[in-house]
């Protein structure tokens, strides 16, 4: 963790890169995340794979967001390379932009390979239908910052992503110090629905935990047909 970064003020995403050398990308880093989706490339990407297993672990308020944990076991299969299902935390309002656009929130579901590259699913968040196992979380969540809890075992992460996987691709970076450039990004392209009480009760905790959009610089964000 980085030293006491924050979304506002003296610690803010602006300084992010000033408050320790390790975080050095966050500043000068030419692949950050996130980033407005605007003109995209069609392309034939390979369909992501998800076994995901139905427990999370833990859940935890760990002063940026609320994460719950996974059990290890569920994996996602990008291509021929296999990543492992860590965590899943949320975002408030979305961190990615579609055409300027911001959604009420963003989840992140983070996966990691042997190599330590990192594959991340997003998930856009609108207010709409109430989302069963997001409500669940909404309803146990920590209200303070402390040490991550058993959590509901009936939460299934599966039930938080929309129906069809399409998905935008792009090369990026840890939306948090130190802003590592080993991310995998695919966001899906349909979002999902949630109570607009439960993104209210989300934002009671955090009203504004999303970095700013970075500079495309080089990169091109592609399109699943
Ligand atoms: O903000 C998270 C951070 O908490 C940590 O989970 C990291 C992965 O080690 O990922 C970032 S993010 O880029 O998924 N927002
Ligand atoms: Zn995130």
């Amino acid at each position: 963790e980085g030293a006491h970064w924050s979304y506002e003020g003296a610690g803010g995403p602006a300084k992010w890169g000033d408050l320790e050398a390790a975080n050095k990308a966050c500043a000068a880093g030419l692949q950050q995340s996130p980033i407005d989706i605007e003109a995209t490339i069609k392309s034939q990407l390979p369909v992501l794979k998800l076994s995901w297993g139905k427990s999370a672990d833990t859940i935890v308020n760990n002063g940026h967001t609320i994460q719950l944990n996974f059990v290890e076991g569920s994996t996602l299969m990008l291509g021929d390379v296999k990543y492992k299902l860590l965590q899943v935390h949320f975002h408030r309002p979305s961190e990615h932009m579609i055409g300027g656009k911001n959604f009420p929130m963003e989840a992140h579901f983070v996966h990691r390979n042997d190599a330590g590259g990192l594959a991340v699913v997003g998930v856009l968040m609108t207010e709409g239908r109430p989302n069963a196992s997001f409500a669940k979380i909404i309803k146990t969540m920590p209200a303070a910052e402390g040490p991550a809890v058993k959590a509901d075992a009936s939460i299934d992460p599966l039930a938080m992503l929309p129906p069809k996987l399409s998905y935008y691709r792009y090369p990026g970076s840890l939306t948090t110090p130190p802003c590592s450039e080993v991310v995998e990004w695919l966001l899906l392209t349909t979002p999902i629905q949630v109570a607009a009480s439960d993104v209210a009760a989300f934002a009671k905790l955090y009203p504004m935990n999303a970095r700013p959009v970075q500079k495309d610089n080089r990169r091109y964000v592609l399109r699943s047909i």
